[in-house]
């Protein structure tokens, strides 16, 4: 299979960052071709969603076969699994494109395995085209993913700060001297980044006079819970696409 990734390192730094923060940005690491192939895959998506509602977005891998072809793209598999350990299921692929004027979305996180800790589940992000200057750019709050809360919820920044993040400090410091901050990152093209997904985390809005950003993100999850975010259709899991027959199943 033609290379999606730029070499990359993901080595005891990485991985420590990655739990530290909570999300950890790997920049430019989509080749060219990938890029290209992932504009048009996306784009063909969006057009879809236009005429057929929500379903080609939360299903894009089913509407898409290049989409479905990464799933079990030996690049994408090593990176899952180097944050994952080697027992995963694939749980969903979502487009996130975000043509211009787009509400972006309010602070939020995800769940999964609250009660074993030991089950993981990462959402890699493909930026496509990136994002800087506020313009639909992912902003997080590092050590947020430690509180393992998949309820965090706010509509403003000023809300998450006056009530989730309120007198919370980062768990890895001991003292109060380490507050919570809110972080609005930039991506250059091409950039992936991997997010626990109980890091608390929200999009800002793209803007009116922008072009849209291309994005989509590939979740994967140690096997092991029911999973409520798990976009597979029955008829996709019946017949999964070659090579993904073992990344399907719940358990
Ligand atoms: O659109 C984005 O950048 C992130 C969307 C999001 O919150 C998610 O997929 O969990
Ligand atoms: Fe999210």
């Amino acid at each position: 299979m033609e290379p999606i990734f730029h070499p990359y390192a993901f080595g005891a730094e990485e991985r420590e960052r990655m739990d530290r923060d909570g999300h950890l940005a790997l920049p430019g690491l989509l080749t060219d071709s990938a890029r290209e192939r992932l504009t048009e895959a996306l784009s063909q998506v969006l057009a879809l969603e236009e005429m057929h509602g929500s379903g080609p977005q939360r299903y894009s891998a089913e509407w898409n076969a290049y989409l479905a072809s990464l799933i079990a793209h030996p690049q994408l598999l090593e990176l899952a699994r180097a944050v994952l350990g080697p027992e995963i299921r694939y749980d969903h692929c979502v487009a996130l494109n975000r043509p211009p004027g787009n509400h972006g979305i309010g602070w939020h996180s995800h769940g999964y395995g609250e009660a074993s800790p030991d089950l993981g589940f990462v959402r890699i992000f493909f930026y496509v085209n990136g994002f800087t200057g506020e313009d639909g750019a992912l902003a997080v709050v590092p050590g947020s993913h430690l509180f393992r809360d998949p309820g965090i919820r706010a509509a403003s920044d000023e809300e998450l700060r006056g009530g989730w993040m309120a007198g919370e400090h980062h768990p890895h410091s001991s003292s109060s001297d380490a507050p919570l901050e809110i972080e609005t990152l930039s991506a250059p093209e091409g950039t992936v980044i991997l997010m626990w997904t109980h890091a608390a985390h929200a999009v800002r809005p793209r803007k009116p006079d922008s072009f849209t950003r291309w994005a989509v993100v590939y979740a994967y999850r140690n096997p092991g819970e029911p999973s409520r975010a798990r976009w597979i259709s029955e008829e996709f899991e019946r017949t999964p696409p070659e090579g993904t027959e073992r990344l399907m199943s719940l358990y």
